[in-house]
C-alpha cells in the first residue's frame, strides 16, 4: 500500500467532542455573517422566523432555511457575496448548462482554506513533495485546475499545469517530464489509459504512481480499470464550486470513503422529497454548510448529490465523517414512460456484465407519443471480434437485467470500442433528444 501522512493532524484527527464544539462556534459566526451582510439571506431567515440568536446547538441548524442553486442564480452575479469586491481575490463560476451559471468568490483567507483542504486530500491519497503532478483539469472558470494546482504546490510537489485537451501530447508530457501523479476526471483517466495502450506503451513506460480523480461519479470497477491501465493508485475526491471547489472531501489510502473536512464544511443528509434528515446508514441528499467561508457563506446548501455518511475513526487516524461514493443526483432522474430512471442504475447493471466497458450512454427519444430508451454500451475488443451469436446473447442478457432493474424495456446497442464520444472533462452520460415541453 502507498504510505501517506496527515497534513493537518490538529484538525483532521480532532476528538469528535472538540470538533462539535468548534463546528457550533463557527456555525454561529457564519449565520451572523450571512444575516448581517447578505440581505437575501436575512430575508430568507425572516420568512421562517429565525434569527442568529436562535442557533444555540448544532441541531438548531435545522431551523435555518435551505439554500439552492436557484437562490444563487437569483443573486447573480454578486448578491450572495458577504464582502465588498475589493476583498475578493478570485472569482470562479460553475458551468451554466441549465441556465445562468453561479458565480463564486474567494477572499485571501478563503484561498488559504481552499489550498489547505486540497493539500489535505492530496497528502491523504499519498502525494509527497517529491511528486511531479500532471494536472489535466481545465484551468479557467471551472475550479478543478486552479484548486488542485494550489493544493499540490502547497504540498511542495512540482506542478505541471498542462490543462485539458490534446490527449496524445498529454501522454508525451507525462513520459518526457516523468510525471508521478495524475489529476483529472475519472472518465478522462480511462481514456488516457486506452490511449497509452493504443500508442503501444505499457503502464511501466510511464512513472505514474498516484492519481487523484474527481468532479464526476465513478465506480470501483472504473477505479480498477484506471489502476491497471495506468499503473497507479487511484483515489476519489469530491467538491463543488458553490461550496469551495475541490477539497470538500477526499479518500485516504484505505480507499474507503472520502474524509470530509468537517472543520470547514458541516454535512447533513436529507430525504430529497421530504427534506427530513435520514438515518446514519441510509442514502440521502448531501446538504453542506460552509463554516469558515468569508466571501460567500452558504447555509444548508442542497448539493443534490446522493451518498451515505460513515461515522467513526478510519484506520488512517482521521476522525471526521467519510462520505461514500456519490451514487446519483436527486435531479438527474429521467422520467421515461412513467418510470423514474437514474443513470447510475444503468451503470450498476453494466458493472455486473462481463465484456462491457465503462463507456455507456443513455439516449432518450420520442417516437409518436412514446418515449424510447436506448442504452449504448461499448464492448471489449475480444467480444466484438467474436461470433454474432455471442454478441446477441450479451445484448439479450443486458436487456433482461435492465428491464428487471428499471421496470421498463430499454433497447441495448452494443458498439465497438472507442465509438462513444470521450470528454476531456466530465463525461456526458445522457442524451435526451425529446422535444422540450
Ligand atoms: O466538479 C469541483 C471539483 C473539481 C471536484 C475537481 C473534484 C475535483 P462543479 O463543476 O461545481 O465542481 O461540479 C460539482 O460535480 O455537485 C457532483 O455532482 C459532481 N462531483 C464532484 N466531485 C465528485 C465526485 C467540481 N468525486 C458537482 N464523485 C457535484 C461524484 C462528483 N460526483
Amino acid at each position: 500500500m502507498i504510505p501517506s501522512a496527515i497534513w493537518d493532524p490538529e484538525f483532521e484527527c480532532m476528538h469528535v467532542d472538540a470538533l462539535r464544539e468548534l463546528q457550533l462556534e463557527r456555525l454561529r459566526k457564519v449565520v451572523r455573517r450571512a444575516w448581517g451582510h447578505v440581505p437575501y439571506y436575512r430575508q430568507k431567515m425572516q420568512v421562517v422566523g429565525v434569527t442568529p440568536s436562535d442557533i444555540k446547538t448544532l441541531e438548531d441548524i435545522r431551523k435555518l432555511p435551505f439554500t439552492t442553486k436557484d437562490d444563487l442564480r437569483l443573486c447573480y452575479p454578486y448578491e450572495a457575496f458577504a464582502v465588498p469586491l475589493e476583498k475578493v481575490v478570485r472569482i470562479h463560476a460553475s458551468s451554466g448548462t441549465t441556465g445562468k451559471s453561479t458565480v463564486v468568490g474567494y477572499t485571501r483567507k478563503d484561498m488559504e482554506v481552499w489550498t489547505n483542504v486540497v493539500a489535505r486530500f492530496l497528502v491523504a491519497g499519498g502525494l509527497t513533495s517529491k511528486d511531479i503532478v500532471h494536472i489535466a483539469f481545465s484551468y479557467g472558470l471551472f475550479t478543478g485546475g486552479f484548486g488542485l494546482h494550489y493544493g499540490a504546490e502547497r504540498v511542495g510537489a512540482s506542478v505541471i499545469p498542462v490543462s485539458a485537451g490534446r490527449s496524445e501530447r498529454q501522454i508525451q508530457i507525462m513520459r518526457d517530464f516523468g510525471s508521478t501523479a495524475l489529476v483529472c476526471t475519472p472518465s478522462y483517466a480511462v481514456y488516457l489509459g486506452e490511449l497509452v495502450q493504443g500508442m503501444g506503451l505499457k503502464p511501466g513506460d510511464l512513472k505514474l504512481r498516484v492519481g487523484f480523480f474527481g468532479a464526476e461519479a465513478w465506480s470501483n470497477r472504473v477505479r480498477e480499470e484506471i489502476q491497471a491501465k495506468l499503473g497507479l493508485f487511484a483515489t476519489d475526491n469530491y467538491g463543488l464550486s458553490e461550496i469551495i471547489g475541490p477539497g470538500v472531501a477526499g479518500e485516504c489510502v484505505h480507499q474507503n470513503g472520502m474524509h470530509i473536512s468537517e472543520d470547514h464544511f458541516y454535512p447533513e443528509r436529507i430525504d430529497p422529497d421530504t427534506c427530513e434528515p435520514v438515518g446514519p446508514d441510509r442514502r440521502g441528499e448531501l446538504v453542506l454548510t460552509t463554516l469558515t467561508k468569508e466571501a460567500i457563506p452558504l447555509i444548508r446548501y442542497r448539493t443534490r448529490d446522493i451518498c451515505m455518511l460513515m461515522p467513526g475513526t478510519c484506520p488512517c487516524g482521521r476522525t471526521g465523517a467519510r462520505m461514500s461514493k456519490i451514487t446519483g443526483r436527486s435531479d438527474d432522474m429521467l422520467i421515461i414512460r412513467g418510470a423514474n430512471i437514474y443513470p447510475s442504475q444503468v451503470e450498476e447493471v453494466l458493472l455486473d456484465v462481463k465484456g462491457t466497458l465503462p463507456h455507456y450512454q443513455l439516449v432518450v427519444s420520442r417516437e409518436g407519443a412514446l418515449d424510447r430508451l436506448e442504452v449504448r454500451v461499448e464492448v471489449s475488443e475480444e467480444f466484438f471480434a467474436d461470433e454474432m451469436k455471442k454478441l446477441n446473447e450479451l445484448d439479450r442478457q443486458i436487456e433482461h437485467k435492465l428491464e428487471n432493474v428499471l421496470g421498463i424495456r430499454a433497447s441495448v446497442k452494443l458498439v465497438e470500442p472507442r465509438t462513444i464520444e470521450r470528454s476531456e472533462g466530465k463525461a456526458k452520460r445522457v442524451l435526451d433528444l425529446r422535444p422540450k415541453e
